[in-house]
């Protein structure tokens, strides 16, 4: 069996967990690869609406495995906070979630090292989530960091051995932690170890190339965005994982000739959190006025998101890197009142124009714009294509030969039933 794989696009946000949420009844088994609670996954559904964070999206559908890799930075105590309230409402999420002994443990210093670095970069800062993302993939990468399955060999010392370490750099950086409120972080930060303790924890790689031989199916599901990858994105402003299509080999373990189908989510405009550059963005009403109608805030600190036209130069390179095969448009129903639609297709930089996504997007770029006609119509109540105006479908047209792949799938509004299927 294959694997498929779906993704942002852009800067993250593009609304991956309601996709997933609609895919998963297809799949057998829902898996993350990578990020952590800097991810921030809305689905609405039944008048409600829950934000996950390091629980794949998979969770509210019946009978399926939904897996947390390796690839994942995992917060203790956010994961029981998350893990508590799905519980609550009924999710049977024991017998359902399966988490890797190798998830990287976030632990209380690194939260307070990513506020420090954040503080010391000043002017320059990455506008984290400040969910000790960076910190925490650092010790990783320097092979220094702590993993799900220490906890059940030495991890006292392993522990101390990491938080030493946290203390000194904390204190060259003039940022060392009241002790009282230290402790109190670490109370908490155990009890959820040990909440953590009762779940299944496994070699998730073995699992699920073993639910591949049995012929089932699988969705991995990306969280931030193709322009936030640590490779190819617009760094040093993106986050610390490769949040692109490869990312979901190396962070489940599947190799690069199980990936199927790689579906690539992307807004009918874009957005961008944090700091770093962003070629469409716009700073007048226009952008404002997305904002305000595309409910534009973060869901994970509720920070005001950036807003601006679509950039396809950005989306060509982003689908160039992930091989995407299927396109999916989320929002479309957010531009239903514009008089007209722009659409990035090119870029000016020093007076050449271009549409290769440039190396550094930091330098003046101006975006060279195509206009097309507003479609002026409600589609949140559509039901089918055929009902769609002639400009929206000419939109689609314009997009789907501009991105050389189709797009297969359009989002007209939050609720899971505001979803059209393309023939
Ligand atoms: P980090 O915390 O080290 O990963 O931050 C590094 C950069 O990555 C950006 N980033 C994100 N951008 C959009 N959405 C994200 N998740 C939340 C959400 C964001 C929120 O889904 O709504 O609630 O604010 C996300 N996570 C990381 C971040 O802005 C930095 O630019
Ligand atoms: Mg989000």
């Amino acid at each position: 069996m294959k694997v498929d794989v779906l993704l942002g696009l852009q800067w993250g946000d593009e609304g991956k967990g309601k996709v997933v949420d609609v895919l998963t009844p297809r799949y057998d088994v829902v898996a993350r690869f990578q990020g952590g609670p800097n991810a921030g996954h809305t689905l609405e559904f039944e008048g409600k609406k829950y934000v996950l964070r390091s629980i794949p999206s998979g969770i509210f559908q019946h009978g399926q495995i939904n897996i947390i890799g390796n690839g994942v930075v995992l917060d203790p105590v956010l994961f029981k906070q998350e893990a508590e309230e799905l519980e609550k409402s009924g999710v049977e999420l024991r017998s359902i979630l399966r988490i890797s002994k190798k998830v990287h443990l976030i632990a209380p210093t690194h939260r307070l090292l990513d506020a420090a670095n954040e503080k010391a970069k000043g002017g320059k800062k990455i506008g984290t989530t400040g969910k000790g993302i960076g910190p925490t993939y650092t010790d990783k990468i320097s092979r220094n960091g702590l993993r799900l399955g220490d906890v059940f060999h030495n991890f006292d010392e392993k522990y101390n051995a990491q938080r030493e370490m946290h203390l000194s750099r904390l204190k060259s950086l003039d940022a060392t932690p009241d002790p009282e409120l230290l402790a109190s972080l670490e109370d908490t930060w155990m009890d959820a170890i040990e909440y953590l303790k009762g779940f299944d924890i496994v070699d998730s790689e073995f699992l699920i190339n073993s639910l591949l031989k049995e012929g089932k199916s699988v969705l991995c599901e990306g969280a931030q965005g193709t322009l936030l990858d640590v490779d190819f994105g617009s760094y040093p402003f993106v986050t610390s994982s490769n949040t692109i299509c490869s990312g979901a080999c190396s962070g489940l373990g599947v190799a690069p000739n199980r990936i199927g189908e790689v579906f690539g989510i992307f807004k009918a405009y874009c957005t961008r959190v944090g700091s770093g550059p962003f070629p469409t963005e716009l700073f007048d009403a226009t952008g404002q006025r997305i904002r305000d109608l595309g409910h534009e805030y973060g869901a994970v600190t509720g920070r005001e998101r950036r807003c601006g036209w679509i950039d396809l130069v950005a989306l060509k390179y982003a689908i160039m890197i992930n091989g995407v095969t299927q396109l999916i448009m989320m929002k479309s129903d957010v531009l239903d009142g514009f008089d007209e639609i722009k659409a990035c297709t090119a870029y000016k930089i020093g007076g050449n124009l271009t549409t290769q996504f440039p190396y550094s997007i930091e330098e003046d770029i101006e975006p060279v714009y195509t206009t097309l006609p507003g479609w002026k119509t409600d589609m949140t109540g559509m039901q089918s294509e055929e009902e769609f105006p002639t400009q929206f479908k000419d939109y689609i047209e314009f997009l789907e030969k501009e991105l050389e792949t189709p797009i297969t799938i359009v989002s007209i509004g939050p609720d899971r039933k505001q979803t059209i299927e393309r023939k």
